[in-house]
Parts: structure tokens; C-alpha cells; sequence
């Protein structure tokens, strides 16, 4: 079968003395995941143990020959050969004074014949400056994304509703605006040194006022957002929360017989679902699935993500999802707990359910139900696991039900309806005086039936 060919990168890391060696080997292995959920074969790894980041282009010279003979770049930070064909480069060639002949002939060249010519992307673990990447870029004539770019660009991707899509635009800009550079057109060249400059900061303004522009869209989508919210209120509320490819939205589905989006991708969901839980109950349970949370989140993402994180906010009941058969599922559900803390859901009611029970063997099952006595384990992919969560669920809110008896009178039957709305409705008979009817909802429901009455 031919496999689709797609476009291949190189992983960089560098390895810091804070970093285990298994810090350091999940996050590459994660990176390499990002990577692909952005369409490319990470085809290399190159890596370097050191104190810190080299200043000009995070590796130090040896490494980045290595890593620019898998690029076909020269190695070298200042000047360079020309290889292939590909915009960015003619850019550079340009900037350089490539007279048209020279760069006809580098037209000419096919990139699939240089030994490593179609690596189209260095992906780097670390947040590099905008000048480490442009100098990673001379020294491999490729272009280069650290990790909140790769990031930034998989949610520019994967955002839908028009609020997502804002959010991800103003993080977007806030990243490349400083990243910006001269674009050296003929035009520009001709008006002379300063001109260049002149207008990029001009680009930076614009992008500036742009940001101001989609923050002040964004807010007027959000107060209409927290109105509805406030029609919710009342109701009870669960928010699946965790690391992303955790399996939130396969349990959303389970739980809620919806058809939300499922992908074995990292940052599948970007926007917050509300549905009600299926088979429905009484009072109406309802669930949100939200967005996954990563290692080193770009802080900006969080700040833009905060709104959408405000359904957990509100939630009454935390489902925090932990893929147990992820064997850096430790590491990714402290993460989940860290940002939870830092967008204020650590007073929400918590409880801890590890996913994908089918993969997780039995020994390392026994042994995390040792070590939190108090976790739920489930499979998304079960039936009967899904039946007993929603038991729980269930169980969970009706602990704190309160059962009332109320007489209505005939006149006033539409309370009954109303009861059968906000609770459940356990016994109903009818005498002379009226109905009795044992209602049985939260204490706030019970109290509004009795304020009525
Ligand atoms: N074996 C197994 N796979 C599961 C289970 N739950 C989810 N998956 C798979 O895990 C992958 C990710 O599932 P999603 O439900 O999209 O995960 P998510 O937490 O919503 O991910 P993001 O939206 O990216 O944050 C998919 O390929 C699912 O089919 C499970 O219980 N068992
Ligand atoms: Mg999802």
C-alpha cells in the first residue's frame, strides 16, 4: 500500500540539567506528536545535552552541522549555499544580492535529489527567541517552529466556532508580531536602507491595532456567552477536564449520546460542548467538554483559553480524565491540576476518573486503585464502564437531594409540571384536598416549589 507521502521535520531538543531523562524523552516523544497532528513525519531526532540554550541558535556548532546535513543547509549562520527551491530561501537570496541568473539556476534543483532535501520543518521542544529561530533558519534553510508555535499553529487549525477562532487569532499575532521581520522586497531595496524597517514597524502597528480589534469581538461574544451560562445555572454541571488525548470528548459522547468531534490527535476539541446527560435523569445533569491542557501551554493560549475554561469554572462536579495507559500520565495529570489551580477550579468538587481502563493491565490497575483509593476507573470504549459513571455521576448530585411532601391543589397543577422539570417526582397521589407528592431535587428546587405554594 503506498503511504501518503507527507512533509517530514526534525525534532530538537536540548537537554537541561533540571530534565530527567524521562522528562526528557516524553517530552520529545510528545513533540513528535505535536508535530504530527500538524501533518508531518518527524523523520530525525537531533539532540544536545548542555547547560542552557546556545544564545545564536540553540546548539552548539557541532550539532548544528549535524543537523543541517540532514536539512542540506550549511551549517553556518552567516551566508549560505544555494540548494532548493523554496520561497523562503529566494527571499534570502534575495536579501543577500543573488544576481536572477543564480537563482534561475537554483530553481533547477530538484530538492528530492539533495540526500535529505525534503525536510520541510525543524520543530524545537524549547521557546526559543524570534532571533534563535532566524539564525536555526539560516544555518539549515528550513524553516523552523518552537513549541508554542507548533502549538499555536495546531490550534489555529483545529479552532471551529468563531470564539475559538478569535482566541486563536490574537494568540497567533502576540506570537509573530515580535517574530516579524524586514521583508526585503526589490521595492523597499530601491527606497533605500531605513525603508525596510520603516515598515515593518508600520506591520507591527497594524498587527497591534488588529489584536485590539478581535479582543474587543471577542468580548462582546463572551458577554453573550455568560448570559446563556446563566440560564444554565441552575442546572447541575459536570466539566471534563485533562490532559488533551486523555479521552474527554469519547466520554462526552458515552455520557451524552452526542456526536462530538473524537480524534486520535492532540488538541481535537477547542471548544466548550454543553450537552445533557443521556439517558436523561431529574433533575437534568449536564455535561462540558472543554479543551486538553499540555505541557508548557503557552501562557497566552491559557490567557485566551481562560473564557472557555469558565464552564469548568462553574461546573459543580470536576471529572479530571487522566489516560492511565499513557505511561506519562503522572506527569500530564499534575500539568491539568497545575493550570486548574491557576484558573481558580481548584475549589471546584474534584474527582479523579483514570480513562482507558481496556489498555492499563491489571497489576498497574491494582496498584494506582492502592495509591488513590478514591479514583474511578473507566473505559470510554465500554458500555457497562459508561452505564456505572453515570451511576456515579448521578449519585454524586443526589446525595444532595432533599425530599419534600407537598399538597397541590387542583387549580394548581402546573407546579406539578414544574416539579417534573427541576426534580424527580417519587410518589404522586391523589385525594380530596389535592395531590401529595413527594418531590425530591436539590434544596434550592425544593424551596422554590415551597415559596409557590
Ligand atoms: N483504548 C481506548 N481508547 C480511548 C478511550 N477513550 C478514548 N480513546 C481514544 O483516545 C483518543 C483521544 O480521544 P478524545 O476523546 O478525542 O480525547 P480528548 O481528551 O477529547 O482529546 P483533546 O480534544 O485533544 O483534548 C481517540 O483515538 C479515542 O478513540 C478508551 O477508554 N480506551
Ligand atoms: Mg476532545
Amino acid at each position: 500500500m503506498a503511504k501518503e507521502e507527507r512533509p517530514k521535520a526534525v525534532l530538537v531538543a536540548v537537554k537541561l540539567p533540571e530534565t530527567t531523562d524521562a522528562e526528557f524523552a516524553s517530552g520529545l516523544e510528545e513533540l513528535g506528536r505535536l508535530v504530527a497532528t500538524l501533518g508531518y513525519d518527524a523523520v530525525a531526532t537531533v539532540t544536545q545535552t548542555r547547560t542552557h540554550l546556545a544564545s545564536g541558535a540553540v546548539l552548539g556548532e557541532g550539532k548544528l552541522e549535524e543537523l543541517s546535513e540532514l536539512t542540506g543547509g550549511t551549517g553556518r549562520v552567516e551566508g549560505f549555499v544555494v540548494q532548493k527551491k523554496d520561497k523562503a530561501r529566494l527571499r534570502r537570496e534575495e536579501a543577500a544580492g543573488f544576481a536572477e541568473e543564480d537563482r534561475s539556476d537554483a530553481e533547477e534543483v530538484d530538492p528530492s535529489t539533495l540526500p535529505h532535501g525534503k525536510i520541510a520543518l525543524i520543530a524545537v521542544d524549547h521557546d526559543i527567541s524570534p532571533s534563535q529561530a532566524r539564525n536555526l533558519e539560516k544555518a539549515t534553510g528550513v524553516d523552523v517552529l518552537d513549541r508554542t508555535g507548533v502549538i499555536v499553529d495546531i490550534f489555529h487549525r483545529h479552532a471551529k466556532s468563531r470564539e475559538a477562532r478569535l482566541q486563536v487569532e490574537i494568540a497567533r499575532l502576540t506570537y509573530t508580531a515580535p517574530r516579524l521581520r524586514e521583508s526585503p522586497s526589490g521595492k523597499e531595496r530601491q527606497q533605500g536602507k531605513g525603508a525596510g524597517e520603516a515598515a515593518l514597524e508600520l506591520d507591527r502597528r497594524k498587527i497591534r491595532d488588529r489584536i485590539a480589534e478581535l479582543r474587543e469581538e471577542l468580548e462582546a461574544i463572551q458577554k453573550n456567552q455568560s448570559v446563556r451560562r446563566a440560564h444554565r445555572r441552575e442546572a447541575r454541571r459536570v466539566a471534563l477536564v485533562g490532559y488533551t488525548n486523555a479521552g474527554k470528548s469519547s466520554l462526552m459522547r458515552a455520557l451524552t449520546g452526542s456526536e462530538v468531534y473524537v480524534e486520535n490527535k492532540l488538541f481535537a476539541t477547542l471548544d466548550t460542548t454543553v450537552r445533557a446527560l443521556h439517558p436523561e435523569v431529574k433533575p437534568r445533569i449536564l455535561v462540558s467538554d472543554t479543551v486538553g491542557f499540555i505541557k508548557k501551554l503557552p501562557h497566552d493560549l491559557v490567557a485566551s483559553f481562560k473564557s472557555t475554561l469558565d464552564e469548568a469554572l462553574e461546573a459543580s462536579l470536576l471529572l479530571h480524565i487522566v489516560d492511565g495507559s499513557d505511561p506519562a500520565w503522572e506527569t500530564q495529570g499534575d500539568v491539568t491540576k497545575e493550570v486548574l489551580a491557576e484558573i481558580g477550579a481548584d475549589a471546584v468538587p474534584y474527582q479523579l476518573v483514570f480513562n482507558k481502563r481496556d489498555r492499563i493491565d491489571e497489576e498497574t490497575r491494582a496498584q494506582l486503585a492502592r495509591r488513590y483509593p478514591d479514583a474511578w476507573f473507566v473505559s470510554a470504549h465500554e458500555p457497562s464502564d459508561v452505564t456505572e459513571l453515570h451511576g456515579k455521576i448521578v449519585a454524586f448530585f443526589a446525595a444532595s437531594y432533599v425530599a419534600r411532601e407537598f399538597v397541590v391543589p387542583y387549580t394548581r397543577q402546573a407546579l406539578i409540571h414544574e416539579m417534573h422539570e427541576t426534580g424527580r417526582v417519587a410518589r404522586e397521589d391523589y385525594g380530596e384536598a389535592g395531590i401529595t407528592v413527594l418531590f425530591e431535587s436539590d434544596k434550592e428546587a425544593v424551596e422554590r416549589i415551597a415559596a409557590k405554594l
